[in-house]
């Protein structure tokens, strides 16, 4: 072979791979030989549903393009009180929503919103990954859970301050439903309602409040009309994302391996994000632009406020003792893992 011909042999390879890739790019992407939908009850730019396109990223780039999730956010498929049973339907393959938004559904995984002093969603979010796959708790029969992360723990949020018992006392405040003892406990009167709802329901005064992470003060522009955060960490509101079981069963092999791998990471990088970055990034543009203020509890107010809520994890050992649950050794074993994660 003469020279010549050799580098023309080489350009039209060259330019035959240059054109396969080029062209082959957005065929792999159409190509994709499982197409999943993904949907989330609250908007793009909330940290749930960062972890949504997140996951979705990962999950393309690991399997190689096999796999297209098309994500839903801000409820364009689901809402948050249709999300399981939706997916249930098959109208989203997989649903982010949150149980704690509806504790009879989801009994054993209310505890992790007991007040048992988490100090951050990495460690909540770590803690409930570990007991779900310890206790396989029945209420997720029918799915198959694929990520699970938390908020950090809430705080009270309101258009006024609130200094002591006596400033919360009938307050209208909202929460998950999980947070709504908690509220009750410390004398406030608690609605539980989705946090989409809250914005509207603030501005046209049916609550004066909320309890939950702080980033929503950015995220949901809450801190336009709540001014106050009194610095007290109350309970976390948990997350799952699930796909139905008998969808599960049917994807490859493959692809159900970077699944379960990507599971073992969704609590601790959405806990960084939301810890790290999130939350604090929020409550520097909150003070910055609307004046935010965090009002601090005296020392004996706060172990006031403790001693209300300590009868709770009791009570809730009861309670669900009393539906046959194993609420003692879940919670047992919650207290070990939440030491056991608080170490960094
Ligand atoms: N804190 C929970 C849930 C929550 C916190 N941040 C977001 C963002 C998007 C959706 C839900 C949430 C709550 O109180 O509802």
């Amino acid at each position: 072979m003469n020279r010549r011909k050799s580098l023309s042999a080489l350009t039209a390879t060259l330019t035959a791979a240059l054109a396969a890739g080029l062209f082959g790019l957005p065929q792999a992407a159409s190509a994709a030989e499982v197409t999943l939908t993904y949907a989330f009850f609250a908007p793009a730019k909330t940290f749930p549903a960062r972890q949504m396109t997140h996951w979705a990223e990962q999950l393309a780039k690991r399997t190689n393009g096999k796999v297209d999730v098309k994500t839903f956010p801000g409820g364009t498929l689901l809402g948050a009180k249709e999300m399981y049973d939706g997916v249930t339907k098959g109208v989203a393959d997989i649903g982010l929503g949150s149980p704690s938004y509806d504790p009879g559904r989801f009994p054993l995984t209310s505890g992790v919103a007991l007040p048992v002093g988490f100090t951050n969603a990495t460690q909540a979010s770590r803690t409930l990954w570990a007991l779900t796959k310890e206790f396989k708790p029945k209420e997720y029969e029918g799915f198959k859970v694929i990520a699970m992360f938390t908020t950090e723990p809430g705080f009270i949020q309101t258009k006024t301050a609130v200094r002591n018992a006596a400033d919360l006392a009938g307050m209208k405040l909202r929460a998950a439903g999980t947070g709504v003892p908690v509220l009750k406990a410390l004398g406030a009167a608690p609605i539980g309602m989705p946090m989409p709802e809250v914005p509207q329901s603030v501005q046209t005064g049916v609550i004066n409040g909320t309890m939950t992470s702080r980033e929503v003060l950015q995220d949901f522009k809450l801190a336009e009309s709540l001014k106050f955060v009194t610095d007290y960490p109350t309970v976390v509101v948990a997350f799952a994302a699930v796909m139905d079981q008998k969808k599960w069963d049917k994807l490859p092999a493959d692809v159900k391996k970077v699944i379960e791998e990507l599971a073992e990471e969704m609590p601790g990088w959405t806990g960084n994000y939301h810890d790290n970055e999130n939350v604090g990034a929020a409550m520097a543009w909150a003070a910055k632009e609307h004046k935010l203020q965090v009002v601090s509890l005296a020392a004996d107010e706060r172990a006031r406020w403790d001693g209300k809520l300590k009868s709770m994890e009791d009570e809730w050992v009861k309670e669900m003792s009393g539906k046959g649950l194993p609420a003692a050794a879940y919670l047992k074993r919650m207290r070990e893992l939440r030491d056991q994660f608080a170490k960094k």
